[in-house]
């Protein structure tokens, strides 16, 4: 199978660490990203994003679009370690989480904080801190304080294992990160201590790694906002 999707999309890095969490190999072409997308794209996802996962990569017509629909079909392609929880109420909770990470904080996270840095740098142009500030604030505020609270004294957000909830949250909060915005720990506690618990794993560790390379080859280096 074939992903298609530049490695700092937090839709792509959810699918990369599920695949590597459930040992899925697969051939990864990251020239694909939102300011690198080929016309003919459309023929393969006609919403026009990453990741696209292309199960027989000489039938890219067939290809299973959106980060959540390839992370279903490798649960069911590779059940374990289970990433959807068996009890209804828990597996119901993890995927609104999902969702929710997918929706509203992938927009706060990407519009109002990770592309007025990231991408005006690469656009040539200096990053947008007034802007980022501003998308930060909001999230404390909103979005990353309901998350504390959900936490509620467990290690993980949902059931007692690490599921998919977990896996989209961090997905994204990884790259508030990238750009200088880290979980302030004396305001979160909870939610700073389980993005550390969360960025040890294996999976995530070696996404990481990959994602520090590049910055580290392409010369940039963030300052810490906070956290
Ligand atoms: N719901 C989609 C969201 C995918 C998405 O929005 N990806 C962004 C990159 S992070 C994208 O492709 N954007 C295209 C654009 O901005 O033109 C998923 O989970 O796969």
């Amino acid at each position: 199978m074939k992903l298609l999707g530049a490695p700092l999309s937090p839709f792509v890095r959810k699918v990369a660490i599920i695949a590597q969490e459930k040992g899925i190999e697969y051939d990864h072409d990251k020239r694909i990203s939102p300011m690198s997308m080929p016309d003919d794209y459309t023929e393969i996802h006609p919403l026009r994003r990453i990741p696209a996962l292309l199960p027989d990569p000489d039938n890219p017509a067939f290809a299973i679009n959106d980060s959540s629909a390839i992370c279903g079909y490798l649960e069911k392609l590779v059940p374990s370690p289970a990433f959807y929880p068996d009890d209804p109420v828990s597996y119901g909770r993890a995927l609104w989480l999902e969702e929710l990470a997918d929706t509203g904080l992938g927009e706060q996270v990407g519009m109002g904080v990770f592309r007025p840095v990231m991408f005006n740098i690469s656009a040539g142009k200096p990053a947008d801190y007034e802007k980022a500030d501003a998308g930060f604030e909001r999230l404390a505020g909103g979005l990353l304080a309901y998350l504390e609270k959900q936490l509620d004294g467990q290690e993980w957000f949902v059931g007692d294992a690490f599921s998919i909830a977990d896996l989209a949250i961090a997905s994204q909060l990884i790259n508030l990160a990238h750009v200088g915005y880290d979980i302030p720990a004396d305001a979160m506690p909870q939610l700073a201590a389980w993005k550390k618990r969360a960025c040890a794993r294996a999976s995530l560790a070696a996404t990481l790694e990959e994602d520090n390379a590049f910055f580290a080859k392409v010369g940039l280096n963030f300052p810490a906002k906070t956290g």
